[in-house]
């Protein structure tokens, strides 16, 4: 008998169906099974031993108009976090800065923008950026709110790889971490960019205050949608000062390491990204983190507005673990 089309490795399906109650049974797992079944299925599909480095640049930070709780780049937030707004940096900027990356290692360039969605007279200036930095020889990734069609056929004209929009948590916890706008607004982006042929990159922040089941909830969002997103970052919760989540529990490592384990199952093929949260995460958990599949680290002393690792602390990581830049 012929396996089923949608099966690419027997033993680790592509599947787009899964229950909550088959999700909640993977994290219900004991810790050990966990890990053996994600670093299973990762080795299926990934080569164990190499992690992808993406460089994160914050192209246009802070007054942005919506109110994700977890943000430092709120402008509702602003009197408290005193984060002060900037333009729209300039094209060659962006790319002295790509350069340096590049000669850090990086492979994946992300622009990001502290917008609800790009405004038109900004198009010309992000598709210079674009086209600069892939004629550096890097991969192209951007971030910059919800999209419409034209923007999105514009972003792919001019050579964008990839486009980072995260759906953050479970449909319904959304409500108490975001009120500007909503899920299926994101999902739409999303469904918008995938239909223009630039690569998805989706994922989410957990450490929220969430329950398990809203960790399920996201990861069922992601896995379940018509292709599973290529690349899914999983960010541990940055508590920032100001922001209204600063006062959030903070999660215990295991349980990010099981969040990046289920991601790693649901999602087979997906590069899984250790996200935000590696500047107050030791160097154990990173580790059990690439045992559960994380495929893929951001790189660079900064991600938006908050510390990340410095590179030569990241090598000497690599190094004991025998890893490489994939
Ligand atoms: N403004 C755009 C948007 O939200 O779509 C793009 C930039 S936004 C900062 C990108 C993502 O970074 C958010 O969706 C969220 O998942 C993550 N993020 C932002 N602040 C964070 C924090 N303090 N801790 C962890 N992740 C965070
Ligand atoms: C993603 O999932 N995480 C990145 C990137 N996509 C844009 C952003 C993390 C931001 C962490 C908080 C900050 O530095 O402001
Ligand atoms: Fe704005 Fe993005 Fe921050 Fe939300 S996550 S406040 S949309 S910059």
């Amino acid at each position: 008998m012929n396996a089923p089309a949608h099966i690419d490795a027997p033993n680790a399906p592509i599947r787009h169906d899964w229950t909550r109650a088959e999700v909640m049974a993977l994290f219900e797992k004991p810790f050990m099974d966990l890990v053996f079944e994600a670093q299973r299925v990762h080795r299926l599909y990934h080569d164990p031993n190499k992690v992808q480095l993406s460089q994160l640049i914050s192209i246009k930070t802070g007054g942005c108009a919506e109110d994700c709780g977890y943000c430092s780049q709120s402008a509702k937030h602003k009197k408290t976090t005193g984060l002060e707004a900037t333009k729209l940096m300039e094209v060659e900027r962006v790319l002295t800065a790509a350069k340096k990356a590049k000669e850090g290692g990086a492979s994946r360039y992300c622009m990001g923008a502290a917008w609800t969605s790009p405004k038109d007279r900004d198009m010309d200036t992000l598709v210079a950026m674009v086209e600069g930095v892939k004629d550096l020889g890097l991969e192209t990734c951007m971030t910059l709110g919800m999209l419409d069609d034209c923007q999105t056929k514009r972003l792919k004209e001019a050579g964008l790889d990839y486009y980072n929009h995260n759906v953050d948590t479970s449909e319904e916890f959304y409500g108490e971490i975001i009120t500007t706008r909503t899920y299926q607004e994101r999902i739409d982006t999303l469904n918008r960019v995938r239909e223009a042929g630039i690569n998805v990159c989706s994922g989410g922040i957990v450490g929220m205050g969430e329950k398990v089941e809203d960790r399920a909830g996201m990861l069922i969002t992601l896995a379940n949608l018509d292709e599973h997103p290529n690349s899914v970052p999983i960010n541990m919760l940055v508590a920032v000062p100001g922001t209204p989540l600063e006062n959030v529990e903070r999660m215990d490592p295991f349980d990010f390491v099981r969040a990046i384990a289920v991601a790693r199952i649901m999602m087979p093929k997906a590069e899984v990204r250790l996200s935000a949260g590696r500047q107050e995460m030791d160097e154990s958990t990173q580790a059990l983190c690439f045992l559960a599949g994380a495929s893929s680290i951001f790189y660079g002393e900064q991600l938006l507005t908050t510390p990340n690792p410095e590179n030569n602390k990241d090598m000497a990581l690599f190094g004991k673990l025998g890893l490489s830049p994939a």
